[in-house]
This record gives C-alpha cells, sequence and structure tokens, in this order.
C-alpha cells in the first residue's frame, strides 16, 4: 500500500492514477475539509479528467485520511511555499511531514518526496529528520526525491505520457520506484541520484521563465517602436531553431513564477540572466497597466470603473489564481488608490476581490474597455460579444479590428 501525504494540484491526481492503475492506495491530507469531502464523493479542484479519474479510483477503493498509515512506501506531496524576501524555499511542509512519517513507519520504508524542492534541501532539511528519528538512511529507511512534471489543465494525460525522473541514493530502489511509477507512467523513467532531480526539476522551470521573459521583453522593444511583436514572433518562429513563447501578461502560478528564485536565492553571484528573466517577467502585470492608462486616454475612457479585467485564474482553462498577474495588477491599483475596476472570470465562483462579476453579460454591460487576461475556451467561443467595446488583448486571442494588444 501507498501512503500519498497531501492531497492538493499534485497529490490527489497521482493518488488517483495510482489507485486506478491497481495500486493499493491512501491519500493523508490534515485538512478535515478537503477529506471529508473527498470521503463524500467529490473532487476540489477543477482540471480535464479529473472526476473520471477520481470516479474510476474510488471504485478501484482509494482511501482518504486525515491519519498517516503505517505502511512501507510513502509519496510526499505537500506545497513548498517560498519566502518572498528571502526568496529562499520554505519547507516547513515536508519537515512536518517526514516527521509524521518516520512516527508510525517500519524500518525499510520507502519516502518518495514529490514536492518541488530546491537543490539541496534534502540533504539540508529531510535527512536530518530521518536520523534524528533514530533512523539509519539506507538502511532503516530508503530515500527518493520523484518531482512532478504535469502541466495544470492537462494533468490526466501528461500523468499518463510524460517522462518522469527518479532521484535516489541507491539504485537499486530507484528501480523499484520507478517500477511502481511505471504502473501508469507510460513515459521514459530516468534513474539518477537525489541531487540531480531536485536541480533538474527547478531548471525545467527556470528555462521556461527564461524564454518567456525574452518574449516579454520583445514585446516591451516592440511597443515602445511601433513594431508587431506578434507577427515578428510569428515570422521568425518559421525558422528551424527558433520556438520564441507568447507574450503575455506575467507569468503566475506556483512554479515557473517561483522555482526560479530558489536559484537566485542559493546562488546569488550567478544566476543574473535568470534573476533578470524573473524581474522582467514580474514587471509585466505594471506593464498591462500603463498600457491600460494610456489606451484609455486615447479613447476618452475616464473612469477606472469603466475598466473590464477578464480573467483572474494564472492561465486559461484552470481555477487556480496562485500568483496570478491579475491579482497582481489589482494589488498594484489598490497601491495607487486606483479602485473600481471590475472583474470576472467563469472559473472562480466564490467572490474574490472587489467588483467580482459572476455573470458575464452584466459585466459587459458595466464597462467600455475589457482588458483580456486569461484566454479561457469561454471567452474564446464568446468574442463576438465584445464587438463595440475598446479591447486590450494580452493573450492575442481576439481578431476583432481595433483591438489593442500588448
Ligand atoms: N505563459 C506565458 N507565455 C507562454 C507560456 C506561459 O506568458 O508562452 C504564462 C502562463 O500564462 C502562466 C505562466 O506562464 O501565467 C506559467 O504557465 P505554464 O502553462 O507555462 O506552466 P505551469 O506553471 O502551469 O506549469 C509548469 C510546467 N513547467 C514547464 O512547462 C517547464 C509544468 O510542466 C510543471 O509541472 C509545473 O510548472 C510545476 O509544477 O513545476
Amino acid at each position: 500500500m501507498i501512503n500519498i501525504i497531501g492531497l492538493g494540484y499534485i497529490g490527489l491526481p497521482t493518488a488517483l492514477m495510482f489507485a486506478s492503475h491497481g495500486v493499493e492506495v491512501v491519500g493523508t491530507d490534515y485538512n478535515k475539509e478537503l477529506v471529508a469531502t473527498l470521503n463524500a464523493g467529490k473532487t476540489t479542484f477543477e482540471e480535464a479528467g479529473l472526476d473520471d479519474l477520481f470516479n474510476e479510483a474510488v471504485n478501484c477503493g482509494i482511501k482518504f485520511s486525515t491519519e498517516y498509515q503505517s505502511t512501507d512506501m510513502y509519496i510526499v506531496a505537500v506545497p513548498t511555499p517560498y519566502d518572498k524576501e528571502s526568496k529562499r524555499i520554505d519547507p516547513a511542509y515536508v519537515i512536518a511531514s517526514v516527521k509524521q512519517v518516520m512516527a508510525v513507519c517500519p524500518k525499510g520504508a520507502t519516502v518518495v518526496i514529490e514536492s518541488t524542492v530546491s537543490p539541496g534541501t534534502i540533504d539540508r532539511y529531510v535527512r536530518p529528520v530521518i536520523t534524528e528519528n533514530g533512523f539509519v538512511i539506507g538502511e532503516d529507511i530508503n530515500l527518493v526525491h520523484a518531482p512532478e512534471r504535469i502541466i495544470p489543465g492537462n494533468m490526466v494525460y501528461e500523468l499518463l505520457h510524460n517522462s518522469r525522473t527518479i532521484g535516489a541514493d541507491d539504485k537499486a530502489i530507484g528501480e523499484k520506484v520507478k517500477e511502481l511509477y511505471a504502473s501508469f507512467c507510460q513515459g521514459e523513467i530516468v534513474v539518477t541520484d537525489i541531487r540531480t532531480a531536485e536541480m533538474t526539476k527547478v531548471v525545467e522551470n527556470t528555462f521556461r521563465d527564461i524564454n518567456i521573459a525574452f518574449a516579454n521583453e520583445l514585446v516591451k522593444i516592440c511597443r515602445s517602436d511601433d513594431m508587431d511583436v506578434y507577427e515578428i514572433i510569428r515570422i521568425a518562429n518559421k525558422h528551424p531553431r527558433v520556438n520564441i513563447l507568447s507574450p503575455g501578461p506575467g507569468v503566475g502560478g506556483h512554479c515557473i513564477s517561483v522555482d526560479p528564485w530558489f536559484l537566485v536565492g542559493d546562488y546569488p553571484t550567478y544566476s543574473n540572466l535568470i534573476k533578470q528573466a524573473r524581474l522582467i517577467n514580474d514587471s509585466m502585470p505594471d506593464f498591462v497597466l500603463e498600457r491600460i492608462y494610456n489606451i484609455m486616454k486615447e479613447n476618452g475612457i475616464k473612469e477606472v470603473s469603466k475598466v473590464g479585467f477578464y480573467g483572474l485564474t494564472y492561465k486559461e482553462n484552470v481555477d487556480d489564481v496562485r500568483e496570478s498577474p491579475t491579482l497582481q495588477m489589482l494589488e498594484s491599483m489598490e497601491r495607487h488608490l486606483a479602485h473600481g475596476v471590475k472583474v470576472y472570470d467563469p472559473f472562480i465562483k466564490a467572490d474574490m476581490v472587489e467588483n467580482q462579476y459572476h455573470d458575464f453579460e452584466a459585466f459587459l454591460n458595466d464597462v467600455d474597455l475589457v482588458v483580456l487576461l486569461v484566454g479561457h475556451d469561454e471567452i474564446k467561443e464568446n468574442m463576438g460579444k465584445l464587438k463595440g467595446k475598446v479591447i486590450l488583448d494580452t493573450r492575442n486571442i481576439c481578431s476583432i479590428e481595433g483591438t489593442y494588444r500588448l
């Protein structure tokens, strides 16, 4: 039996995937409400294919509990927030989980850390917890790092098909854990050591952050000299070795906007490019606000209350708002005492911000300038309804004539 600790965005789909492929699973989370919801037969966030996978896993006998189980295999998938000041990882949840595992596990158990951690975290924080509990790593407890790679919005598909990395002290244990993941994972599973696995994960997200930053810097260059950045990227990408990503209002989510800071925090002397990329992406919400200000002036729109933000989530077709560029824009406006902007997002059902609408038509009726911040399918299917509005499209999804872009 595997005890999966942490039933959030990564732990839950992973637990369901194992269970629906015949592995006995108990999912543990300290959040009583969350466990009660799952036990009542409901999932806790929206994700394509998650409900079907959940039903399958329940039929296969998955169990959810607030208690840690005594077993020989643990997968820890708890959050690893970062300290906004020091830019360093906060390993508190991982440490607390491993401590609780140590309190119930038998000798010979394997502990797999799935949570994203900065390089060296396992050496610095996880190993001491195990040894302080009187266990010898490699003899009594096997330690493994198996970072996830799935993208919100396409998690179920990517869990099945992506390649994975398993970092282990002991190759044989690495192979054993590889076998376990191979129960559902059809991609290549590479076995390496723990530090390499830690670093690889952070490097992957840093790579994407830097590439998005390049696209965002191009936006600024082109805007300053009246060039069409989208046409330039489109043509440049026809070169067989060029693949420029899409500019946007900023980089949100709990991964790409966070992980590169681990490298900046730990290696400040060497991480100049990585830091600049972070700063460029973090500057985008303010860049969009400046664009809005200019477009308002050009169109004689005097009141912020006549401006509507479409999209609160950090990207399209997910209900996750962590580090979302829209929230960053709202915070920035708040600091500048600019109140009254209207907000709508079909994925956010609860009241989260001021002047939030839950009805698209009502939202449209009340605004003159619509700022498209997230490219949900919903807006793509209803684009025609924006006709007659002044539009600022930060995602290059609207083909209505006269639409402003970044
Ligand atoms: N974005 C752009 N332009 C682009 C692509 C993305 O502005 O061309 C923005 C998005 O709108 C969003 C942010 O970047 O605000 C991040 O979105 P994303 O879709 O690129 O990535 P995440 O954060 O949802 O998931 C990433 C993935 N990492 C990589 O693609 C290297 C995923 O595979 C990881 O599992 C995940 O981070 C994670 O958990 O680490």
